[in-house]
């Protein structure tokens, strides 16, 4: 078996295990449940930069990046192909990843800012960030009545969208984006997504200890 080291919180992991239920590998894969903030974490062994989502393969070797982990999915099973082969399909469907990553990381970058306490948070970043966040979304919306079906570059933008709704949800992107709006309704109906909301998760120590490895507390804490 892999493992997937996952925790439910992570648009990035989520990224994943929706392609995992699209290309019905679920079997083949354990759930590590992971907190990659925690002190006492090890996901660095796995993924040296310390993120997850992070692949450990049946060797033992790790893969690490949603993008990375999900290409490496896509080439292990018989059925269609989330990646599009080498031609405009694909350059579109990647095009499209980076689009929903992007939202992700824009939209993650002034959460975290919006966090920090008031003397050392930078309201032009937050800014920046959202209006990254828009212009992308207001793309999309020009681009919604050309989206076929389901492909890397569309889980990756139901991925934005969902991220929007989670940590964004008083950011009212439907509001002028009427077919972006129509199109997430559909997206948010496929059980690979319906599966996969994403949840506040706070760990029994508190955020403390959490290891893929199963230490003891006691070991890690020495
Ligand atoms: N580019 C990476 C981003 C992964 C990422 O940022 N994961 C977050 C959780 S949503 C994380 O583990 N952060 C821990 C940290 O930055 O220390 C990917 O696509 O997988």
């Amino acid at each position: 078996m892999m493992k997937l080291c996952y925790n439910p919180m992570s648009p990035y992991v989520r990224k994943c295990t929706v392609l995992i239920e699209e290309v019905g590998l679920g079997n083949r894969i354990e759930r590590v449940l992971t907190h990659p903030w925690a002190e006492f974490t090890d996901i660095h062994t796995v993924n040296p930069l310390g993120k997850v989502p992070a692949l450990i393969l049946e060797d033992g070797s790790g893969l690490h990046d949603s993008a990375v982990i999900c290409e490496y999915l896509d080439s292990l099973h018989g059925g269609p192909k989330m990646f599009p082969a080498p031609g405009k399909a694909r350059w579109t469907a990647i095009r499209r990843q980076s689009m929903g990553g992007g939202i992700v990381d824009a939209g993650g970058d002034a959460v975290r800012e919006q966090r920090r306490v008031e003397h050392e948070r930078s309201p032009g970043w937050i800014v920046r960030q959202m209006a990254a966040v828009d212009r992308c979304l207001d793309e999309l919306e020009r681009e919604a009545p050309t989206f076929g079906g389901i492909d890397i570059g569309l889980i990756s933008i139901g991925i934005g969208l969902g991220f929007m709704d989670f940590r964004h949800p008083d950011h009212d992107w439907r509001a002028s984006r009427p077919n972006l709006a129509a199109w997430f309704t559909t997206v948010l109906e496929r059980p690979s997504f319906a599966s996969t909301v994403p949840e506040e998760w706070i760990p029994e120590d508190g955020g403390r200890l959490n290891t893929w490895t199963g230490w003891p507390r006691e070991a890690a804490a020495s």
